[in-house]
């Protein structure tokens, strides 16, 4: 049966993963409707992914015993002014993510919770990966600056690349 202080910082995390997929949607959807049809494909698929994120703390809360809570979301910023906004607020969201990632690791240590600490071995991996890409990201949009010529392969070369690799 899993400790109900866990349980309650678990369910904090599949809210904080709804909300990096609600907010990576309204990225998506701009970009979109902006005619960057690759940026848009990049992060739709990125929304699918912290929705699988999501998925994953859900159903371990709920293998281990406890109650996953589905959360009510608010609605996220639906306006960027560029793709430079979006990736410098994608990365400062995961560097949130990241840090209440840490504290979920720090809680299963102090309460000796070995199995729920294997468990969010792979989110901290998986922190250290989507960091890494927009940081990546943002480094080109710098290089690109305003070329017209840059901005349309950096969107035409988004759209290959995985969230997850
Ligand atoms: Fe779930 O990794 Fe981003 O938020």
């Amino acid at each position: 049966m899993i400790d109900g202080t866990i349980e309650n910082a678990l369910n904090d995390q599949i809210e904080m993963e709804a909300r990096s997929s609600h907010f990576y949607l309204a990225m998506a959807s701009w970009a979109e409707n902006q005619g960057l049809n690759g940026t848009a494909e990049f992060l739709y698929r990125h929304s699918d992914e912290e929705r699988m994120h999501m998925l994953k703390l859900v159903r371990f809360v709920n293998e281990r015993g406890g109650k996953a809570v589905i959360p009510a979301l608010a609605s996220p910023q639906n306006e960027f002014s560029g793709l430079q906004s979006i990736f410098s607020s994608l990365l400062e969201h995961e560097t949130k993510v990241t840090a209440s990632i840490n504290e979920v690791v720090d809680l299963c240590l102090s309460r000796k919770d070995y199995t729920t600490h294997n468990f969010m071995q792979w989110y901290v991996a998986e922190q250290i990966e989507e960091e890494a890409l927009a940081r990546n990201i943002l480094d080109k949009l710098s290089l690109i600056g305003q070329d017209k010529g840059g901005l349309y392969l950096f969107d035409r070369d988004l759209e290959q690349l995985n969230p997850e690799a």
